[in-house]
């Protein structure tokens, strides 16, 4: 792009002009840096040893990240909010778990019929679940985002915001990713800066990071290569491996209502563990925590998960058995699980009316 670009500016008696023009037609972003990481230390540090430990030639991955620009807007989205942000389950539930998404999942569904069934059949992983998370996280390849992968992981590897409480971990993290994202990208024919993905890394349909794209990806359609943006069985069968490899446990539900006084001392013991299965039926009926009949025979552990509702509404709860923590495992969090829970199951249940 830096190339081209300066050599239009040569040309032209009015640059201004010109990228004004580029801007309208979409071809720039505003927010997008000219800033590389060329001259940055820590970057080519990072490639330098990235290159003699995969026995690159230090030069061309030099090269590589000394091309990546720095994405402002990148860095605003993980810089943390000034001012508290109240969990609010209804909003979150209506982004995700409304009639357009649903109808995206139906047709989804239909076209992959025969994949998701044999998929499920293969691993255990029901297709509720796998329709599910690729409708949540990308409404079935409409939105795989459009952040330069190798710009997006580059920025967050170099300049996590400091402010962040958990800045080293999260630098640590990105640079780990850009390496993942590096050995992926430079053993594929495609141009490395042609990769898009979300601001955070994740790629395709799935949404996978460089690392879980390494671990657990698969070759679902057995065309040689594993390409979780251009191949929906690809990406089916490798979202069904992420949870077989999570321990997902065929046949157990993944959570059960339950009925609790809110302002009863006895819940601050369950809700201790947050969303880790801790505590037989029994424990939640002596804490006042009331399951119904197939709570109460849950054979396994289960957690009390709460989800907020912005001190509008009373609080949300639910008995998350190992299941439910086994979906947080893909993004950890009770108020996406719970998301992809009622997003797969809304869609099932509309594929279902429809063939009867
Ligand atoms: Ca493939």
């Amino acid at each position: 792009m830096t190339a081209w670009l300066l050599a239009i500016h040569r040309l032209s008696a009015n640059p201004l002009r010109v990228l004004a023009a580029l801007l309208a037609a979409g071809l720039l972003s505003a927010q997008a840096s000219e800033i590389t990481y060329k001259t940055n230390p820590a970057a080519m540090a990072f490639a330098a040893e990235w290159a003699a430990a995969n026995s690159q030639p230090v030069e061309s991955v030099q090269a590589i990240i000394g091309e990546a620009k720095r994405l402002d807007r990148v860095i605003k989205y993980v810089t943390p909010a000034p001012t508290g942000f109240q969990k609010d389950w209804r909003t979150y539930r209506s982004r995700f778990v409304e009639p357009k998404r649903i109808k995206a999942g139906v047709a989804f569904w239909k076209a992959h019929q025969k994949i998701l069934k044999e998929t499920a059949a293969a691993t255990g992983i029901p297709a509720w679940l796998i329709v599910g998370v690729i409708g949540v996280e990308t409404i079935y390849g409409q939105q795989t985002g459009r952040f330069s992968t190798l710009d997006a992981l580059s920025t967050l590897a170099f300049d996590f915001p400091e402010s962040h409480p958990k800045a080293t971990a999260r630098t640590a993290f990105f640079r780990e990713e850009l390496g993942h994202f590096l050995q992926l990208a430079t053993a594929q024919p495609t141009p490395i800066d042609s990769w898009q993905g979300s601001y955070a890394g994740a790629l395709g349909l799935p949404q996978f990071m460089p690392s879980s794209w390494a671990k657990y990806a698969v070759d679902g359609d057995q065309d040689g290569r594993i390409d979780l943006r251009g191949s929906t069985h690809d990406a089916i069968a490798s979202v069904a491996n992420y949870f077989v490899a999570f321990g997902w446990r065929s046949g157990m539900p993944t959570h059960y209502p339950v009925k609790v006084r809110a302002k009863d001392k006895a819940l601050d013991d369950l809700l201790a563990p947050d969303i880790v299965p801790t505590f037989e039926p029994s424990d939640f009926h002596q804490r006042g925590a009331r399951l119904g009949k197939a709570g109460q025979r849950h054979n396994g552990k289960l957690a009390l998960v709460k989800l907020e509702n912005a001190g509008k509404r009373a609080d949300t709860y639910l008995a998350g058995t190992d299941n439910f923590y086994v979906i947080t495992r893909y993004n950890w969090s009770s108020y996406y699980a719970l998301a992809v829970i009622e997003l797969g199951k809304a869609v099932e249940r509309q594929v279902a009316a429809r063939t009867k």
